[in-house]
């Protein structure tokens, strides 16, 4: 076996990938992240807790996500940043977690998995001086328990635990983006592309759009967001620029198709970035966490001058081009966070007490390459008119050009955003529940998820963590959650894979 890797739901045969990696990883690039991975863990279990150690760690987690870093050159150099600063002599391997008992394995990977779909946002609240102390203590409570031997049920418990800090987490990161960029408002984004020089942003962090939106406010280029930067165009603080157009492209499955021969520039800020054509390669821009060999990286001063070039040599379209989503549609909407929702709280109870909606789904989550994933498409178009369907993350590109009507004046379709946005369909159900005097579970709410990589598995703990029930998950069970723990989630949370829209439905409304 050349490598060991198995935190993703493409992972090889659903077992896991052992010479190279489904997602492009090399059997090089993923040995040098189990040794940072191993390089974090000594750092959490040897040194105080301080900025310095805290930023490393979140770096180091962040950087082994899927579809972050693919550059062997920066990995190494930010292992070498975190054995600097390790001051014991304790000597960790991760391969001595992938090569236990199979329960362990699995409780263990649930643990590092979600905390490093944690320090993706975490690092992101960050950026925008966001901080708490609670979830950066967490990082190295946990990191400490994937080295010790610990028994299941102290692993369960922190698997448990994990969920309930990524909800402080997310919750932090709302309050970041909401309060530097005002709360988002409904939108209209179209998918259509102007002429001329433009740039496409891609990844989750705000933050780097905003300042690439400042530097290019003069320029003659215009801006697109792309895959999980779409949400952005509702902030009032980042839709006020009248050259932030509208979005390009689908979910980060489609770049190699959407990015052949692209006449503009691509930044990326986070993952999902695929192996890199030759065909697009010259105008790949990467920044903070994201690394590919042989794309410029724009380091820490942000100095955003080669995109910018990029974009005006290459000079965009030269006639008006219109581009659709996967079903037709060329208009999307955005912009139902929890603030929006909220504020028409009393619609949607008087039309649930009226029985003008009779339930809720929220059908979120990535987007991914395997083809069962129309399951969501099929799931969304088949959901009875008097239903809303909430939705967050890449993979509401399977159905988010679709026009589903209104029920009340409210849109049957709700992007509620990014998938740290699931801190708002959270907020919005407790305070439903509060409204309806019931438990979340007593709602007529019904999650369908879709995951691919570990930024999903935070998610997924939350939501158990708050004792949520009957979510169904697809488009596969993770491959690193052993029969004995599927057995314990399926008993405790009655988690079920999904089946095909129709049975699910059926099974769903009775
Ligand atoms: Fe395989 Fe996924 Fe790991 Fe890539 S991230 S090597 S596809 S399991
Ligand atoms: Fe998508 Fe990669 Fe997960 Fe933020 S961009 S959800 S897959």
């Amino acid at each position: 076996m050349e490598m060991f890797c198995f935190q993703c739901e493409q992972t090889a045969q659903c077992k896991g990938c052992t010479v190279f990696g489904v997602c492009g990883k090399s059997a090089d690039t993923a040995n040098l992240q189990d040794e940072l991975t191993s390089a974090v863990i000594e750092l959490a279990n040897c040194n105080e807790m301080n900025d310095e150690n805290t930023n490393l760690i979140i770096e180091g987690l962040f950087a082994t996500i899927t579809n972050v870093n693919f550059n062997n050159k920066s990995i190494k150099e930010l292992t070498q940043k975190v054995k600097s600063k390790i001051s014991c002599n304790l000597e960790f391997d991760i391969n001595s977690v992938w090569n236990c008992n199979e329960d362990i394995r699995s409780l263990k990977s649930l643990i590092l998995f979600g905390i490093k779909g944690m320090a993706a946002y975490a690092y992101h609240a960050a950026v925008l001086n966001y901080k708490d102390e609670e979830v950066n203590k967490y990082f190295y409570e946990a990191l400490q328990g994937i080295s010790k031997d610990l028994s299941v049920e102290e692993l369960t418990t922190l698997v448990l635990k994990t969920g309930e800090i990524n909800l402080k987490c997310m919750e932090l990161l709302d309050r970041a983006n909401t309060e530097t960029y005002g709360n988002p408002v409904p939108t209209k984004v179209t998918t259509n592309i102007v002429k001329g020089p433009f740039i496409v942003v891609t990844g989750h962090d705000l933050h780097d759009l905003a300042l690439l939106l400042e530097k290019t406010k003069d320029k003659g280029i215009n801006i697109y967001t792309h895959g999980e930067m779409l949400p952005c165009q509702a902030y009032p603080e980042l839709k006020k620029y009248s050259h932030l157009k509208g979005n390009f492209g689908t979910a980060w499955q489609n770049q190699q198709k959407e990015f052949d021969n692209l006449p503009g520039a691509i930044l990326f800020t986070t993952n999902c970035i695929m192996p890199v054509k030759d065909s697009y390669k010259d105008r790949v821009f990467t920044t903070s966490v994201v690394q590919y060999p042989e794309c410029v990286h724009i380091g820490e001063d942000k100095d955003f001058t080669p995109v910018i070039n990029k974009a005006l040599e290459l000079g965009g379209y030269s006639e008006d081009k219109q581009m659709t989503g996967i079903n037709g549609g060329d208009t999307l909407t955005v912009g139902f966070g929890h603030n929006t929702v909220l504020s028409v709280a009393d619609k949607v109870i008087d039309a649930v007490k009226t029985e003008k909606l009779k339930h809720i789904f929220l059908v979120g989550g990535c987007d991914g390459a395997k083809t069962g994933r129309n399951y969501y498409t099929e799931f969304v178009k088949q959901t009875p008119r008097d239903t809303l369907v909430l939705t967050l993350a890449c993979g509401k590109y399977r159905f988010n050009d679709l026009d589903l009507g209104d029920i009340n004046g409210i849109p049957r379709l709700l992007d509620m955003g990014q998938c740290n946005d699931a801190y708002s369909a959270i907020k919005v159900a407790v305070e439903l529940a509060k409204a309806f005097d019931c438990s979340v579970n007593d709602l007529p709410l019904s999650l369908v998820i879709s995951w691919y990589e570990q930024k999903a598995v935070c998610i997924l703990l939350t939501l158990l963590y708050l004792g949520i029930e009957n979510i169904r998950l697809g488009p596969n069970l993770p491959a690193f959650v052993s029969p004995n723990i599927l057995n314990f989630l399926v008993d405790k949370f009655k988690i079920k894979p999904i089946t095909t829209p129709k049975n699910d439905l059926k099974d769903i409304l009775g």
